[in-house]
């Protein structure tokens, strides 16, 4: 296991000046370090391709990124690199981590880059090296080989030792109800109806699974981003849908708002169940407050609930009150404590 403070002190030695991330609990420790270090500028970016894009034009233009990703979001990366960083030849390190599958594991979504990721990076014109996990010096000598050449960086998981957030980045968000307590009023309201809920990546459908136990769910436990647009087919096909989301999931392919926007004649919900973080990757903060999310899908055409939810009444009021049609709802939640994923036999599940 390489010593995390250590290895971003000799990056940052190295010249590395920002590090381009969309989370992965592999990374976790790297990116807290990140966070917490004021030499180093951690850019929390919304999707793997902006990252990549991010890093580009910080590249061209004299500094020296680092992207770090998951495996399950190179491909969402792809054009970036075929289109961009090799048309271009810019090259910069890029670090994905390389999750397994177990058969059986209800992670579907790794199943496939599990055997196939080194396959895929070949594809992309790409050499590749598995990060050394017991010399910093050897390890960043990788990184510099990523930073001059076609190759990307494969993580495995625990690379790097263990590094806590510092207070000043902690969030306190128990002004508000643990998003169990409206997920649970949910169950109530709608237990054995023929509405079909859709649980997004990340703790959603977890939660879902523990809290939700009477209700039509359909857990999207993969393709982050793609929830809404998910609901909009199947409300297209005359479906009742709520899709209940995160806060890093709404920003992801947020062009879904737009193409949703255009149809009002359906059925479909959208509840941002915001608890300002990325809690299924290690919690890290998704510095998101700058974004106005009522105004955002307003402007794309959603009915948008007017005050953001921060209370289960409020919740409660607004799923009495809502009509048919395109609706949208701010909650700002607090977190649950770890529930247990949903298992492969519920997850994979493809017809409702
Ligand atoms: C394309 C892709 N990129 C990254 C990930 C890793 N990932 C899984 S869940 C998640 C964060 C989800 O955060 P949020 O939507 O806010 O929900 P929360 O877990 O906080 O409830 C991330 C980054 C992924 N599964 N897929």
């Amino acid at each position: 296991m390489l010593n995390t403070k250590k290895f971003v002190d000799q990056m940052i030695n190295e010249g590395y000046s920002h590090l381009c991330v969309v989370p992965c609990s592999f990374a976790k420790h790297i990116i807290n370090e990140a966070i917490n270090n004021p030499q180093i500028e951690y850019i929390p970016c919304a999707s793997e391709a902006i990252a990549c894009s991010v890093a580009a034009g910080l590249k061209i233009s004299g500094k020296s990124p680092i992207v770090i990703i998951q495996s399950s979001g190179i491909t969402n990366m792809g054009s970036c690199i075929t289109s961009l960083l090799n048309p271009y030849s810019i090259t910069l390190p890029i670090i994905t981590s390389w999750r397994t599958y177990k058969e059986g594991d209800s992670e579907i979504q790794h199943k496939h880059l599990a055997i196939e990721l080194p396959k895929l990076i070949e594809a992309y014109g790409y050499n590749h090296v598995i990060l050394n996990q017991e010399n910093i010096y050897k390890t960043i000598e990788q990184i510099n080989l990523c930073n001059s050449s076609k190759t990307i960086a494969i993580l495995k998981k625990d690379t790097f030792s263990k590094i806590e957030l510092q207070d000043s980045h902690k969030l306190n968000l128990s002004d508000y109800p643990k998003r169990s307590e409206y997920l649970k009023y949910l169950n109530k309201i709608y237990k054995n109806s023929d509405n079909i809920f859709i649980g997004t990546t990340g703790n959603t459908a977890r939660e879902m699974y523990s809290f939700m136990n009477k209700t039509k769910n359909f857990y999207m436990v993969g393709n982050m981003g793609g929830a809404l647009s998910l609901g909009l087919g199947m409300s297209k096909a005359g479906k009742s849908v709520y899709v209940l989301g995160g806060d890093a999931e709404f920003v992801m392919h947020m062009g879904g708002l737009t193409t949703a926007g255009r149809y009002k004649d359906i059925n479909l919900n959208y509840i941002l169940f915001d608890n300002e973080q990325n809690k299924s990757t290690g919690g890290q903060n998704s510095y998101q407050s700058h974004i106005d999310y009522k105004s955002i899908v307003k402007a794309s055409g959603f009915n948008v609930q007017k005050k953001s939810i921060t209370s289960l009444n409020e919740f409660k009021e607004f799923i009495k009150t809502t009509k048919e049609g395109l609706n949208f709802a701010h909650v700002k939640c607090d977190t649950d404590e770890v529930t247990p994923r949903p298992p492969v036999d519920v997850v994979a599940i493809n017809k409702i």
